[in-house]
């Protein structure tokens, strides 16, 4: 009896991987994390001598601005040195006529640093205007819920994968977050200003304002940088620098130099601040 013959292919199918696009940081992005380190590190310092000018009790705005720049700054020294980044891979397909369709996969680098940077310090600058505005408590409260919501859902879309309802959910959840926050100090803020006195609503317009444009940029740059990809890392590290640094140190000298002229922003702290618990 013969055995069975079975056909053995002369040549294996070959499988062709899709094409790997890399989209990383190149120098021009490591050195604007470098510049933008050292200019967080200046305004920590800036800030903090700011406050040795001024007696315990009037170093709140003073304390929290500077809070800010130190986490940006040991954020910024994160990303220049290569921590605090993950690659994100999306698989795109291409539809083509006549022949199958065809796959590219891209790989970009994502700066989830930013984002810890982020849950941290919005929330600080929220309470710098809070204060400032003379906001209560409650609605302090809810506009920093809002915010540590906004970011943290803003990263999950960062790493969301696409051609589901995920990553532009995730994108659309956070931007009604936001506008939580907006309506908290465009509507309870202004309205909390107005009643202080005239020049503590008239500085509150300004930087809220200022504020406003500022933080309504981040979402447009990820749209068109994490979301869409139509910007480079390293135009987007660029794009977020020039942002961080408006936000944060230039934010912080015109508040605190403000502060300093307006003694009805002033906040009575009590004895704890100054003086710490017990005794008389
Ligand atoms: C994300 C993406 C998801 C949608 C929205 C966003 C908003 C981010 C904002 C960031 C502000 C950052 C600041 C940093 C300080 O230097 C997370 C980008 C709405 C408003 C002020």
């Amino acid at each position: 009896p013969t055995a069975t013959q079975t056909a053995v292919p002369t040549s294996l199918p070959t499988v062709v991987p899709n094409p790997i696009e890399h989209q990383f940081v190149g120098d021009e992005g490591k050195k604007t994390l470098w510049v933008v380190f050292v200019l967080m590190v200046i305004a920590s310092a800036a800030f903090a001598a700011l406050s040795w000018r001024v007696p315990v009790q009037r170093r709140l705005y003073h304390v929290i601005t500077t809070l800010i720049t130190i986490t940006a700054a040991i954020s910024y020294f994160a990303m220049a040195t290569g921590h605090g980044v993950s690659v994100n891979k999306i698989t795109i397909r291409h539809q083509n006529d006549h022949t199958p369709d065809t796959f590219t996969e891209v790989h970009r680098q994502v700066f989830w640093a930013r984002y810890v940077d982020w849950t941290l310090t919005t929330p600080l600058l929220l309470l710098d205007l809070s204060l400032l505005a003379g906001l209560n408590g409650a609605h302090i409260l809810m506009a920093i819920a809002a915010d540590v919501i906004m970011i943290l859902t803003g990263l999950f879309a960062a790493f969301g994968s696409e051609g589901t309802p995920q990553k532009w959910g995730w994108y659309t959840i956070a931007c009604i977050a936001y506008l939580v926050v907006i309506w908290h100090l465009a509507v309870n803020g202004r309205a909390q200003a107005q009643a202080k006195s005239q020049k503590v609503a008239s500085f509150f317009l300004a930087i809220a304002g200022f504020t406003l444009v500022i933080w309504t940029a981040y979402p447009i740059v990820w749209g068109i940088a994490d979301g869409s990809r139509n910007l480079s890392v390293d135009g987007e590290i660029i794009a977020y620098a020039v942002l961080d640094v408006l936000a944060k140190p230039i934010f912080g000298i015109w508040l605190l130099l403000t502060h300093a002229n307006i003694p009805e922003t002033n906040i009575d702290l009590g004895g704890f601040w100054a003086h710490g618990l017990g005794g008389e």
